[in-house]
């Protein structure tokens, strides 16, 4: 019966010309997807559908929305260091009840507290920003998010567990992840990106390909992780000299209210930039400090030839 009124409609419009049909044949539609397009179609229905996913059609409207789905795979050093599991970032943050459900990236995503109940491998470590970036203009950001890195590296949505779904058209594009202590991150190529294939990027394989040099630490096994130290929202770590990290890890100790003897071995628990290990202490010197990090990776830096303890390491970033 449908197909009937279908192709009477048809035939109307073959005969006629080019013209408007205001008339409802049916409510139906179908889906249907060509490699990374996908089509969603009504005839005739006289309503408005919202189709999150490629191509929407209805009443004379034609509008499309891309995705492309991509699961990164990035380290934070701060985590990483003295792992209570090899090869899996620490949860101190997590399991302390400290990452808030509010992303502190720009597009304040929030979450419901329950993914943060997931332990193990996928546990959650903490928020992490990602962009894609234009093929032909590597400082222009075609979308950007807030994610999750789980303890394995795996950058998942809001959810805990899913891959990225980003609203980028079918393509090739760069890949940058961003973090609130640590360097950020951009892949050295444009990565070929679509809807139906989960691309896996990986940053902690050494012999991934990132934009600039030493954008990231290499540990003596294959592993790269983001540089920890940056703490004071610029794009550089340094230890001592123009614009050093470590000061402002001790002004924020001292100007703690709860430090009211101002010790500079005060701790203070909680979700703070200044943690760098991200043990969920802030620490500026005593048993579990975090300036002395920023010093070793300040000295260890591959471009530091002279060991200046006044060494900048510069985000890898194009922009920068
Ligand atoms: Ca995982
Ligand atoms: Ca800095
Ligand atoms: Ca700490």
């Amino acid at each position: 019966m449908n197909c009937i009124k279908i192709i009477l409609l048809l035939c109307i419009s073959s005969c006629f010309g080019q013209q408007t049909v205001i008339s409802s044949v049916d409510a139906g539609g179908a889906t249907t997807s060509v490699n990374n397009v996908r089509l969603v179609y009504s005839i005739g229905e006289n309503t408005n559908r919202e189709v999150s996913n490629g191509f929407h059609i209805s009443e004379g409207f034609i509008s499309a929305r891309f995705k492309i789905t991509l699961n990164p795979v990035v380290f934070l050093q701060g985590p990483l260091v003295n792992p209570e599991t090899a090869d899996l970032m620490n949860d101190a943050l997590r399991v302390n009840n400290y990452i808030p459900t509010t992303s502190p990236y720009a597009d304040n995503a929030t979450v419901n507290a329950s993914v943060f109940s997931v332990t193990g491998n996928n546990a959650i470590v903490d928020w992490v920003w990602v962009e894609l970036r234009a093929e032909n203009d590597t400082t222009k950001i075609i979308a950007s998010q807030s994610a999750f890195v789980q303890r394995d590296g795996d950058v998942v949505g809001l959810d805990g567990i899913s891959s990225l779904l980003l609203n980028a058209p079918p393509g090739n594009h760069y890949v940058v992840i961003k973090h609130r202590n640590h360097l950020g991150v951009m892949s050295s190529n444009p990565i070929a990106l679509s809807r139906d294939t989960t691309t896996v990027v990986n940053f902690t394989d050494s012999s991934f390909s990132t934009f600039g040099a030493n954008a990231q630490i290499q540990f003596p096994s294959t592993t790269t992780a983001l540089w920890a130290g940056n703490v004071n929202g610029d794009t550089v770590i340094q230890y001592s000299g123009t614009n050093p990290d470590v000061p402002s890890i001790l002004a924020e100790v001292l100007n703690d209210s709860g430090n009211f003897l101002n010790f500079p071995t005060y701790v203070i628990n909680g979700y703070n930039v200044h943690d760098v290990n991200m043990d969920g202490k802030t620490q500026y010197t005593g048993t579990e400090p975090d300036s002395p990090l920023i010093l070793q990776n300040v000295l260890a830096h591959p471009g530091n030839f002279l060991n200046f303890s006044t060494y900048q390491i510069q985000e890898q970033l194009p922009e920068n």
